[in-house]
């Protein structure tokens, strides 16, 4: 027990070495960890007390809303709003970003938020997360939709908790990702997963091959030369997993490698894939390229992306260096043949 780190000790040291760490970032952290716990709770107590099941309501992007997406929104703004460290946050689950009550100081950060990622899996029992990303705002600003349409590129901290097996939390600040373990006995995440790395080479993909009929020729093409394994360009055997909890599936790739694909998709041109730049891919690029894998749309790098709506939607491939690497090279060589 002596030699076990708690995230506020790993925060705090590496806060320590900054010209200009005040503590303020440690205290928000703290915040948004406190509300994680909570909602581990509620996802691991579940039917016992009510929270499964739909809220017969549906959020800004027309998706039915679980109760436990509306639940565990309201843990997140109520840890947030008071705090003081926050000057705004924006939700998956609300149209427009979430103000601070005008009794309650606004601090110099934004902080953006998935409350339950991989909600639709709450009612079978498998894993579902909270994403968050942090980014800089002038102090004491009232912010307006604008000031979170940041390159993610911007980010100081992104993050998200795993509600599975065990409650983790995988974070970075920009020096690396590291894993950290919910002890539920003293209520402190503990330090597992130190310098997480993913392996530059894997033979496991992920996808929705329900939607393969719709994607573009480059990605049949990567898909098809994995399935034909052996027999095929590549020379060996692909595996497949696909969790349909992003959280669960970035998590697989951190820890054994792998590469995630949801890319665009043909069937309506004003939704560019399926996942949220500013919930989903921002944070998770984020997290992978630390760890050193890498994130695309398969033409530009996530993390470039000037968004242009708060809750804009892109493709999103990600994981294992060399595979996604190879993904972008089949983009490029469709994209000048066909120009
Ligand atoms: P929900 O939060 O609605 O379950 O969506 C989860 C998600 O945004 C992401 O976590 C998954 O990777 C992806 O959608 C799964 O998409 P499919 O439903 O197409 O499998």
């Amino acid at each position: 027990m002596s030699d076990q780190v708690t995230l506020t000790q790993f925060i705090i040291e590496q806060q320590r070495g900054l010209p200009d760490a005040s503590g303020t970032f440690t205290l928000l952290l703290n915040n948004i960890v406190t509300a994680c716990k909570q909602i581990s709770n509620r996802v691991n107590r579940g039917a016992l007390i009510g929270v499964l099941g739909s809220a017969g309501t549906e959020n800004v992007q027309g998706e039915v809303q679980k109760k436990l997406d509306i639940i565990t929104h309201d843990i997140m703004v109520r840890a947030l709003n008071w705090s003081g460290q926050v000057g705004g946050m924006a939700s998956e689950e609300t149209d427009d970003p979430i103000k601070v009550p005008t009794q309650y100081p606004k601090g110099k950060y934004l902080v953006l938020f998935d409350p339950l990622d991989g909600s639709s899996n709450i009612d079978i029992n498998l894993t579902v997360g909270t994403i968050f990303s942090i980014l800089r705002c002038r102090e004491g600003m009232d912010p307006e939709t604008e000031d979170f349409l940041r390159k993610g590129n911007e980010q100081v901290c992104a993050g998200f908790v795993l509600y599975g097996p065990s409650t983790m939390l995988v974070i970075t600040t920009g020096k690396g990702v590291n894993g950290f373990t919910l002890d539920q006995d003293v209520g402190e995440f503990i330090l597992t997963h130190r310098n997480m790395r993913i392996p530059e080479e894997t033979d496991e993909f992920a996808i929705n091959m329900s939607n393969q009929r719709f994607w573009e020729p480059p990605v049949q093409q990567y898909i098809d030369e994995c399935v034909t394994g052996v027999d095929g360009v590549r020379s060996k055997n692909f595996n497949m997993r696909w969790v349909a909890s992003l959280v669960a599936d970035v998590y697989r790739i951190l820890t054994r490698g792998g590469i995630f694909l949801y890319p665009a998709d043909l069937r309506d041109p004003s939704k560019p894939g399926k996942l949220r730049l500013m919930y989903e891919a921002n944070p998770m690029a984020f997290i992978i390229e630390q760890a050193g894998g890498v994130c695309t749309t398969g033409r530009e790098a996530i993390l470039d992306i000037k968004p242009q709506t708060i809750h804009q939607r892109v493709p999103l491939i990600l994981g294992s260096k060399t595979e996604v690497e190879r993904i972008t090279d089949y983009y490029s060589q469709y994209d000048q043949a066909n120009t």
